[in-house]
């Protein structure tokens, strides 16, 4: 277990990568074929397709693949293929048809409000976004969310800033909080609420809802229904004069300026009718023990220990140095991640010999239909890999290649792969002999490996 080394290169207390480790320069010329030429040229060769960080190297990608391809002479847009090296140049591995996994918060419409915006990523941005939607929403001090409710289920992760919420539940129960970066919400189906950015600078999250059909512009809002409600019924429902409501919002607020609230035990009703909420609807999430593994950080919400949170689970992951999320699929639900920070590529396998690649940075979504294989590599020099992999389950599951075939019968396994060469079916029986479950692994330095063992 490399684990010791790993702690203290990232500082366990800090949360925050130390100085990232140099990769080795690639070998060239030796005696294994490594990969030599400089990328994206005709001389470049590369039997193992490794990974490029076209961006941090400043590289311009160009469809050159082991000696195949052609420069580009029509016009282009260098910067989107720098953010999608493996789209330009894709790895000899990908093959067939796939529809697009891959979405900017960049490329989202943003709606502008007084002292904040909003702007979101649902099936009709990224038609493979099935099961949910993501909206990424930003509250300066005092500006609120006004009161509304919605027929999905809304969870939510704190990107910034602090953010104190108001909710409702089923029986009459009252519920606020406050919260910072890395805690959670979550809102069942048709749960009124309301959430206010609070000081110094509000705050900007994360919101999923559990169908990918959402759209943040239907919601049923508090000033909309009742600018939609003749005065007469007003005067009736709530036992005042209609003049009463003369001056009211003649059309939903959504988003607005309000004023910096107190504390939480001031704003909370002193009236005898107030009841405190028995359920909980925010959870700690980066406050969580993590789980530890040899190339990063695992924490995993889901109703086990966040019980409310029954139709959204989600893993958070620090991905470290030179580390991969490592081959796995999820057999319960599409998983819908959005990447936090660095940059990463992930291969999608679909079954029928097709497999693609896409590149992600910091404000993408990415989706990867359940039960596909996948991975995702840390591709960025200088910046730690932070990833939510957000589900519509109640519990989150996965499953590893590695443990698989750590826990079959070998002889099984290697009549599978290494029919051909008993040698090396031999090596790989001893590296996956201990299949200890360790979702991101360390970086595997191939060019240091045990010659004797050869
Ligand atoms: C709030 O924003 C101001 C201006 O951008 C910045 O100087 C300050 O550090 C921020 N405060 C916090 C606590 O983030
Ligand atoms: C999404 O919503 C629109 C409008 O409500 C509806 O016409 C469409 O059928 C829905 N699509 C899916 C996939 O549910
Ligand atoms: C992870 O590692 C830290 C530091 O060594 C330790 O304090 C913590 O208990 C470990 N957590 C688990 C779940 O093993
Ligand atoms: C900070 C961090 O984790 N970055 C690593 C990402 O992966 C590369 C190798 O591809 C490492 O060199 C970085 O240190």
């Amino acid at each position: 277990m490399h684990l010791s080394s790993f702690l203290v290169a990232i500082g366990v207390c800090s949360g925050v990568w130390a100085a990232p480790v140099k990769q080795k320069p690639l070998a060239s010329g030796s005696h294994h074929a490594g990969p030599h030429g400089k990328p994206f040229t005709p001389e470049h060769r590369d039997p193992y397709d490794g990974k490029i960080d076209t961006v941090a190297e400043k590289l311009q990608p160009l469809p050159w693949r082991n000696g195949d391809g052609a420069d580009m002479l029509g016009p282009r847009n260098r910067a989107r293929e720098r953010q999608n090296p493996d789209l330009v140049r894709p790895p000899s591995t990908d093959h067939g048809n796939m529809p697009n996994m891959r979405w900017s918060f960049a490329d989202s419409h943003i709606r502008i409000e007084e002292g904040g915006w909003t702007r979101q990523t649902t099936v009709r941005e990224l038609p493979t976004s099935k099961e949910l939607a993501g909206v990424n929403m930003r509250l300066d001090e005092g500006v609120i969310r006004e009161l509304h409710w919605h027929k999905e289920a809304e969870w939510a992760y704190v990107l910034e800033g602090r953010v104190r919420i108001t909710a409702l539940d089923t029986e009459g129960g009252s519920f606020i909080d406050d919260l910072e970066k890395g805690d959670l919400w979550y809102f069942p189906s048709g749960h009124p609420h309301s959430l206010q950015g609070l000081s110094p600078n509000g705050t900007e999250f994360l919101l999923i809802f559990d169908d990918g059909n959402f759209s943040e512009d239907s919601t049923f809002l508090l000033t909309d229904w009742v600018a939609r409600t003749p005065k007469e019924v007003l005067a009736e429902n709530f036992r005042v004069a209609p003049e009463v409501f003369r001056a009211i919002p003649q059309k939903e607020k959504y988003i607005f300026q309000g004023s910096n609230p107190d504390s939480i035990d001031e704003e909370i009703p002193k009236s005898k009718g107030y009841k405190k909420s028995k359920l909980q609807f925010t959870h700690k999430m980066l406050a969580q023990e993590p789980v530890n593994t040899t190339g990063g950080l695992v924490r995993i919400t889901d109703s086990t220990n966040f019980a409310l949170s029954k139709t959204v689970a989600a893993a958070h992951l620090d991905i470290g140095p030179g580390a991969l999320r490592e081959m796995h699929w999820h057999p319960n639900a599409d998983e819908w991640s959005y990447f936090i920070k660095g940059r990463a590529r992930v291969t999608i396998f679909a079954a029928e010999g097709t497999a693609r690649t896409f590149d992600y940075q910091a404000g993408d979504v990415g989706i990867v239909p359940k039960n596909m294989g996948h991975f995702i590599e840390n591709l960025s020099d200088d910046e730690p890999l932070e990833i939510l992999e957000i589900f519509r389950a109640d519990k989150f599951q996965d499953f590893s290649l590695f443990q698989w075939l750590g826990e079959t019968p070998r002889r099984m396994v290697k009549e599978h792969l290494f029919a051909e060469d008993e040698e090396s079916g031999k090596k790989f029986e001893k590296a996956v002999w201990d299949a200890d479950k360790d979702p991101i692994k360390d970086h595997f330095d191939y060019d240091g490996e045990d010659k004797e063992e050869l």
